[in-house]
């Protein structure tokens, strides 16, 4: 592999992988014995927009439960470097993460997309006003910019348009590196990007815990928990800046 210095912009996916040793659950392979959230939930039932339309109860305590969740749980070593390696890398540099938890942003990165949406945001589908929201959806609370209670949670489901996908492909055009952290491979279009990435001249490199539904797709996989690889990558990255 050619070495890292060599690279000026970068495009870093992460999934779910990448926050699994903070303490939140994958969807499709549980961690340490512990059962993965498509096992204990049915997807259909709480991660489509039909669902939601047959049991709205359901989904909003789901989505309540997990929003409070993500909030007693704290960055890792692989948020950290990522970090890191946004404050200090000079060439463009875009984190777009699947995950909708904000253990990037509190780990301090700031170039970050969240293209599956946010558990800390509400979304009025009366309005269209997206808003910071930390608490409880499952009451029906008013949306903060025009009463309606007509908020759910503003993320991305089955069958929805995944967000800033223009800003995603413009990123991946100017990549001449393509990082891909603990995503399964199993969801598109972000399962896409490698190709799209490798087809535009992108070195593509998947780090990951075990080998991923698209491994064989990557120029390199380093296989391992990302507290350990994803540290170890970055340092390798910065050294050659
Ligand atoms: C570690 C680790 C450690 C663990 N260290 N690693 C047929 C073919 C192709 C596509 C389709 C199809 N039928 C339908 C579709 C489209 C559909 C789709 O992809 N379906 C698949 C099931 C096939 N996609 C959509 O509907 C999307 N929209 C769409 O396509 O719009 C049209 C469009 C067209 C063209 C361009 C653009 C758009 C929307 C997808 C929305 C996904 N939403 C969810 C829920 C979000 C809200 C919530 O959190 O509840 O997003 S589903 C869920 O999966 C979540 C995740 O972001 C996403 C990806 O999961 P992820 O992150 O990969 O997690 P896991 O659990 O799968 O994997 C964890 C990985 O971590 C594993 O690899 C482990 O090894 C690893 N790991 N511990 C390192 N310590």
């Amino acid at each position: 592999m050619a070495a890292m210095g060599q690279y000026r912009n970068i495009v870093i996916l992460t999934g779910a992988g990448v926050s699994a040793e903070s303490g939140i659950d994958t969807f499709r392979a549980g961690t340490d014995g512990q059962p993965s959230l498509w096992e204990q939930h049915d997807v259909e039932d709480v991660a489509t927009p039909e669902g939601f339309a047959r049991d709205p109860e359901l989904v909003q305590r789901f989505y309540d439960m997990r929003r409070a969740a993500i909030q007693t749980k704290l960055p890792n070593p692989a948020h950290d470097a990522l970090a890191r390696l946004d404050a200090a890398w000079g060439g463009d540099l875009l984190i777009v993460t699947q995950n909708v938890d904000d253990l990037h942003e509190r780990a301090g990165a700031r170039r970050v997309l969240h293209m599956h949406g946010e558990h800390l945001k509400a979304w009025c589908t009366a309005c269209d006003v997206r808003s910071p929201w930390r608490g409880s959806l499952a009451d029906y609370p008013p949306c903060p910019a025009c009463q309606a209670r007509s908020l759910r949670p503003d993320v991305v489901w089955f069958g929805e348009m995944p967000y800033e996908m223009n800003r995603i492909y413009a990123a991946l055009r100017r990549a001449d590196l393509f990082v891909s952290i603990g995503t399964s491979g199993a969801v598109y279009p972000a399962a896409g990007f490698v190709r799209d990435a490798r087809e535009l001249g992108a070195h593509t490199l998947e780090l990951n815990l075990e080998r991923s539904q698209g491994s064989h797709l990557f120029h390199e996989s380093r296989l391992g928990p990302a507290s350990q690889t994803v540290p170890s990558w970055v340092d390798e990255v910065l050294a050659g800046a």
